[in-house]
C-alpha cells in the first residue's frame, strides 16, 4: 500500500512538473495580461494600439496600427540631436552611413520604409527608387520634392513613399489620389465608386496597406502582426481585408526585381515586451542587423522610425521621421516626452543583389609608333540580373606609357598611373562607356593594358570582370640631317662624333660603314658615337647611319664622312706644303704654288699619290720647323726642290705623258751632248787641243 502511494506521489510529481514545465507560460501568458488594464479597443495590453488578439496556429497574435502622427505630438519634447560616433565596432558603437533621412510621407511606417529602401538604393539595390530625381539616385532628403496642401494639410512629398498623379513626372493617379483625404481620416478611399484604383508600384505605402481603409487603415495608419509571447513573425499573411506592413515590405521588395532572405522579413516584440521574458528582439539582435548594413524599423506605441546605429550600452540612433537630422533613444525605452515607448522591431534581410558586370577594352590603333598616343576604349556592362551601384573601373597602367586623359560617359575618373573611374550605379543591361587616352613613351611589342571592374553585388561570373588590350609599339625609322664634324684629316685621333637628326631612341646605334660604334642617346635629335682612330687612319669617305631595333625601327638616310687633307686655309705651313713654305718663306710664293697645285691636281687623284701626301703631312712638320730656322738650309732646299717644281710645273700644265717626252728628249739630247763632247775630246787629244778649254756648257 505504501508502495503505492509512493508511485502515486511519484506520477503525481512528474505531471505537475511537466504542467509547469509546457502548460504554465501559457497561463502565465494569459495571467500576465489579464493583469493588464484593456486598452481603447478592449485588449489587456500597455500598448494603446494593439486592436485585436487572436490565435493562429496555436499562437496568440496581436494586431497593431501604427498611426503614425504626421508632426511630433502637441508638446511633444524629442531628445537634443545626436551627433554620431565615428563606427568602431570593437568600441562598441556603429552607424550605416549615408541612411536618407525623410520628413512624414503619408504615414510614418511607409516614410520609414522608404528611407530603408532609399538607403538600399544606393547600396547595391538602385531599382529600389528609379525615378528622374537626382538621375534615379535616391537622395539624402526628401526635401527635392516639396510639398503639397491637401484639404488644407500641407504634406512634404516623396514617390519612393506615396505616388502622387503629377509628382516625380507621374502623369497618373497614384497612392496619394488614391487613398489619402486627410490625416486619420476614416472615409472610403477617394477612388472608391469614383474612378478605378491605379496598378499598385513604386512606393512602400502601397504595398503595405498604408492609408487603405479596404485594409483595415485608417489615413496615415499601417498595420503589423506580432506574437503576443515575443517570438518573430515571419511574413505574415494577415487575414482577409488586412495587411501586415511587414509582409509589404517583401512586396514592394520583388516588385522591385529584388528578393528577400529566408527568414529574412519578420516583425518581433522587443524583449521585455512580450509575454514570455525569455523572448523577444534584442539589443544585440538590433546590433547585428547594424553591423550587417541593414537598417531596422524601430516600432513605438503609435509611431513607426528607421534605427541605423548604435553606441553601448544601449543607445541607438534613428531618423523619426520629422525631420533631417539624426536622433537617439535607449533600447527598450521611450521616444520623447510624452513618451512612446519602443514595443517592437521589423527586420528586413535582403538577398545580396546579383549583376554579373562584364569589362572589354580595346585600343587603337593597334599598332602606334612610340610618342604616338592610344586611346582605349573601354566598356562596362551590367548583364544583370539586378542594377548594381559604386561600379568601379581600375586601370593601372603599364610601363612605357603616360597617361593624358580619361573620359567617363557618367560620373568621374582621377588618377594617372593608376586610373580609378566611379561608375557609380549601373541598371540591368546597362552600359557605360571610358575613354582612356595615353602617350606611348617605349617600344613595346605586346604593350598590355588591364580593366577591371567591381560593383556593390554579388557577380556571378567573374571571369569577364577583368580584359586587357594589347598593342604593339613601334620604333620609328631615324633621319640624319648632320653630322659634326663631317670631316677629319687622315692620321687624327679618336673622337666622339655628334649625329643631328631625328626619331632616334634609346637603343638608337650609329653605324660607321655599317659597323656599329658605341653610341649615346642624348635626345631624340642628337646621338654621340665614338669613332676610333683605325676609323680615320686614310683619307677616305666612310656613310654613317642610324639604325634603330624592333619592333618597328629601321635604318636611316645615310650621310658622308670625310677623311681628308684639310684645305689650304685650314692651318698648317703654306696650305700644307710645309717643307716649301719653309724654303720659299710663304705659302702664297709661285713655286710653292706650283706644288700646292700638283698635290691637289695630280696626287690626290692616285691612292698612291694620296698615301704619299699623308705620309708627307704625319713626318714633315718638324723637319719643315729646322729649314725655316737655317738660311743655308732654306737656300740648299730652294736648289734642291727646283728640279722636283720643274717636273711639277711640267704635269701640271702639260700633263704627264708630254713631261715625260719632254724630260727623255731632254736626257737623250744631254746623253748625245756629252758622247759628241767626248769623241771631239779624243779627236783633240790626237791633235793636241788643250782639255782645259773645253767648256761643256756651251755644248
Ligand atoms: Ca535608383
Ligand atoms: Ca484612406
Ligand atoms: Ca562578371
Amino acid at each position: 500500500m505504501a508502495k503505492t502511494l509512493r508511485r502515486l506521489l511519484c506520477v503525481f510529481t512528474v505531471c505537475l512538473l511537466t504542467f509547469f514545465i509546457f502548460i504554465h507560460p501559457a497561463i502565465s501568458d494569459e495571467s500576465a495580461n489579464e493583469e493588464i488594464p484593456l486598452n481603447q479597443y478592449g485588449i489587456h495590453s500597455t500598448n494603446p494600439y494593439v486592436v485585436d488578439r487572436f490565435i493562429e496556429n496555436g499562437k496568440s497574435i496581436d494586431e497593431v496600427i501604427v498611426p503614425g502622427p504626421p508632426d511630433p505630438p502637441e508638446g511633444f519634447v524629442r531628445a537634443e540631436v545626436a551627433n554620431l560616433p565615428v563606427p568602431d565596432i570593437a568600441a562598441g558603437t556603429n552607424t550605416i552611413a549615408n541612411v536618407p533621412a525623410m520628413t512624414w510621407v503619408f504615414g510614418c511606417s511607409a516614410t520609414s520604409a522608404a528611407m530603408m529602401f532609399g538607403h538600399y538604393d544606393n547600396r547595391g539595390y538602385p531599382d529600389m527608387y528609379a525615378g528622374p530625381t537626382n538621375g534615379g539616385d535616391f537622395p539624402m532628403t526628401n526635401a527635392a520634392w516639396g510639398a503639397v496642401v491637401i484639404n488644407t494639410e500641407t504634406r512634404a512629398l516623396c514617390p519612393l513613399s506615396a505616388t502622387r498623379n503629377g509628382l516625380d513626372g507621374r502623369a497618373i493617379k497614384g497612392h496619394v489620389d488614391d487613398y489619402w483625404i486627410k490625416n486619420g481620416n476614416t472615409w472610403p478611399d477617394p477612388f472608391i465608386g469614383h474612378w478605378a484604383e491605379h496598378t499598385q508600384g513604386e512606393c512602400t505605402g502601397d504595398y503595405m496597406g498604408t492609408n487603405q481603409l479596404q485594409l483595415g487603415n485608417t489615413d496615415g495608419s499601417t498595420t503589423f502582426y506580432y506574437y503576443t509571447n515575443g517570438s518573430p513573425v515571419y511574413d505574415y499573411t494577415a487575414p482577409a481585408g488586412h495587411r501586415d506592413g511587414g509582409h509589404g515590405l517583401k512586396l514592394f521588395v520583388a516588385s522591385r526585381g529584388y528578393t528577400v532572405q529566408a527568414s529574412g522579413l519578420f516583425n518581433q516584440y522587443i524583449q521585455g515586451q512580450g509575454t514570455n521574458p525569455a523572448l523577444g528582439f534584442t539589443y544585440a539582435n538590433f546590433k547585428a542587423e547594424i553591423d550587417a548594413g541593414r537598417p531596422v524599423l524601430i516600432q513605438l506605441q503609435g509611431h513607426t522610425m528607421l534605427g541605423y546605429g548604435y553606441d553601448d550600452p544601449s543607445t541607438i540612433y534613428i531618423h523619426d521621421t520629422w525631420d533631417y537630422l539624426d536622433h537617439s533613444m535607449t533600447w527598450g525605452g521611450t521616444y520623447g516626452s510624452p513618451s512612446m515607448q519602443h514595443m517592437g522591431v521589423t527586420v528586413l534581410r535582403l538577398t545580396a543583389s546579383s549583376a554579373d558586370m562584364g569589362i572589354a577594352i580595346a585600343g587603337s590603333p593597334s599598332s602606334v609608333i612610340i610618342g604616338d598616343n592610344v586611346t582605349y576604349s573601354i566598356t562596362v556592362t551590367n548583364n544583370g540580373p539586378n542594377g548594381t551601384t559604386n561600379v568601379i573601373v581600375t586601370d593601372a597602367l603599364p610601363a612605357g606609357v603616360t597617361f593624358v586623359s580619361a573620359t567617363p560617359s557618367h560620373e568621374t575618373c582621377s588618377g594617372t598611373s593608376t586610373v580609378t573611374c566611379n561608375l557609380g550605379k549601373m541598371n540591368n543591361g546597362s552600359t557605360a562607356t571610358i575613354s582612356l587616352v595615353v602617350t606611348t613613351t617605349a617600344a613595346n611589342a605586346a604593350l598590355t593594358n588591364t580593366a577591371s571592374v567591381t560593383s556593390d553585388s554579388t557577380d556571378s561570373t567573374p571571369a569577364n570582370n577583368t580584359a586587357t588590350a594589347c598593342t604593339v609599339v613601334n620604333n620609328p625609322v631615324p633621319a640624319i640631317s648632320s653630322l659634326s664634324p663631317s670631316s677629319a684629316a687622315p692620321g687624327g685621333a679618336a673622337f666622339t662624333l655628334t649625329v643631328n637628326g631625328s626619331n632616334f631612341v634609346s637603343n638608337s646605334t650609329v653605324q660607321w660603314k655599317s659597323a656599329n660604334r658605341t653610341t649615346t642617346f642624348v635626345s631624340s635629335t642628337q646621338l654621340t658615337a665614338a669613332i676610333l682612330s683605325a676609323d680615320i687612319a686614310t683619307v677616305d669617305t666612310a656613310g654613317i647611319t642610324v639604325t634603330n631595333p624592333t619592333p618597328g625601327g629601321g635604318t636611316s638616310n645615310t650621310s658622308t664622312f670625310t677623311i681628308a687633307i684639310p684645305p689650304p686655309d685650314s692651318g698648317g705651313g703654306g696650305g700644307g706644303c710645309f717643307i716649301a713654305t719653309a724654303a720659299f718663306g710663304s705659302p702664297m710664293e709661285k713655286h710653292v704654288e706650283i706644288l700646292r697645285d700638283f698635290r691637289d691636281r695630280v696626287l690626290l687623284d692616285y691612292s698612291a699619290g694620296k698615301a704619299f701626301v699623308q705620309f708627307y703631312y704625319r713626318t714633315s712638320p718638324p723637319i719643315a720647323d729646322k729649314i725655316a730656322q737655317s738660311e743655308s738650309l732654306r737656300f740648299l732646299t730652294r736648289l734642291g726642290l727646283m728640279p722636283i717644281i720643274g717636273v711639277a710645273y711640267l704635269i701640271v700644265n702639260f700633263g704627264a705623258l708630254a713631261t715625260l717626252l719632254l724630260i727623255t728628249c731632254i736626257i737623250l739630247t744631254l746623253i748625245f751632248s756629252v758622247r759628241t763632247a767626248r769623241r771631239k775630246l779624243r779627236c783633240h787629244h790626237r791633235f793636241n787641243f788643250e782639255p782645259e778649254s773645253l767648256d761643256i756648257g756651251q755644248l
